[in-house]
């Protein structure tokens, strides 16, 4: 029967697609966790439907598609993101094509575990694809009301949007559960709009239940490893304030870390202690992932940020607080551009 055929070629395309994804992960973005995620599908790719009727029907010397590849160039890759998402496609049609096969042949149940491993290559996809992109992003908006001189987060993630910033994060410490999870709700839907990336700092029950891109949480949150089982695909940032827990953050699987306070601030109680600067230049030159300067950093100080290695550089006050917030992010960007 010639749908064996069809999974038989599909089990083969899926699995080469996961290897070179998986190898990417591994090799060029260094991220081990993402990699060891994707070769723990190919695993379950290639054990969840086995049959004799598979290699019997196999015949790749007569196979079309090795011919129509090896004459055109529509499989040459421009560059890694080209290469991520056309070896995602590729996964995601194969597992979409064995997992109707399968129904016509019965094997309802073994559909079902080709459709999950499906919708977590989607999310691993956007996990990747936000991850990537973290180091070139200037400017990371925090929200914070007591510092946006009476404007509301709604209002301000309108001008944070309008002014260009690509990625937001909701940071609130003294509202209640109800008042966030409606906030955030709002928020999401205006950032998903928007194409701009949405983390919700401490509440991984409100970032879930509003689908937020990211989770971000702090040395007394509960801990990584135990977020990341909750938190399913989502991106998981971590603040550090010293090179041990930037070195933890990385063995535990965390996607970014927050790296500060690089400066004193008003802006958060309890502020940690920190070598500021000096521990962002150790960052800049010893961490392999994204990290994303914090703590009192404004318009007139942030060349001397980026001097010492920062790239993405996270505000409250200067952004919510600023007036004018699309001069404002205008003039910082022509300061970190031009610089
Ligand atoms: N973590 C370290 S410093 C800080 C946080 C959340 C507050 C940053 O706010 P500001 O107003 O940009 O100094
Ligand atoms: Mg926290």
């Amino acid at each position: 029967m010639n749908l064996y055929r069809i999974i038989d070629a599909n089990i083969n395309r899926a699995s080469e697609g996961l290897r070179i994804l998986e190898d990417i992960a591994r090799f060029v973005i260094e991220d081990f966790n993402i990699s060891k995620e994707l070769r723990d599908l190919r695993h379950c790719v290639r054990k969840t439907f086995k049959s004799s009727e598979m290699l019997t029907s196999r015949d790749s010397e007569n196979d079309l598609g090795l011919t129509v590849s090896q004459n055109t160039n529509v499989d040459n890759k421009e560059d890694l993101s080209d290469l991520l998402e056309a070896n995602f496609k590729r996964l995601q049609e194969a597992l979409r094509s064995i997992e109707e096969s399968l129904k016509v042949l019965g094997y309802y149940n073994e559909s079902k575990i080709y459709e999950t491993i499906r919708f977590k290559s989607y999310s691993l996809e956007k996990k990747i694809l936000i991850r990537r992109a973290l180091p070139d992003t200037d400017i990371y908006g925090i929200l914070g009301e007591d510092f946006s001189k009476g404007r509301n987060n709604v209002d301000i993630v309108r001008d944070m949007i309008g002014a260009g910033i690509r990625i937001i994060q909701y940071r609130e410490k003294n509202k209640s559960k109800l008042h966030k999870y409606q906030e955030c709700k709002t928020i999401r839907a205006l950032t998903k709009n928007a194409g701009v990336t949405f983390i919700v700092n401490d509440d991984v029950d409100i970032a879930l239940s509003i689908k937020a891109d990211g989770l971000h949480i702090g040395q007394d949150d509960l801990p990584i490893e135990e977020v990341k089982k909750i938190a399913g695909d989502m991106l998981i940032g971590l603040s550090t304030h010293n090179e041990n827990q930037a070195k933890e953050a990385i063995v535990k699987g965390a996607d970014y870390i927050g790296v500060g306070p690089i400066y004193k601030t008003n802006t958060k109680k309890n502020l940690e202690e920190s070598q500021g600067l000096k521990y962002l230049e150790w960052v800049s030159k010893n961490i392999p992932i994204p990290y994303v300067a914090i703590g009192g950093i404004k318009e007139s100080n942030i060349l001397e940020v980026k001097e010492h290695g920062g790239k993405c550089f996270a505000m409250i006050s200067e952004i919510v607080g600023s007036e004018d917030m699309k001069g404002k992010v205008e003039r910082i960007r022509r300061k970190i551009e031009d610089n």
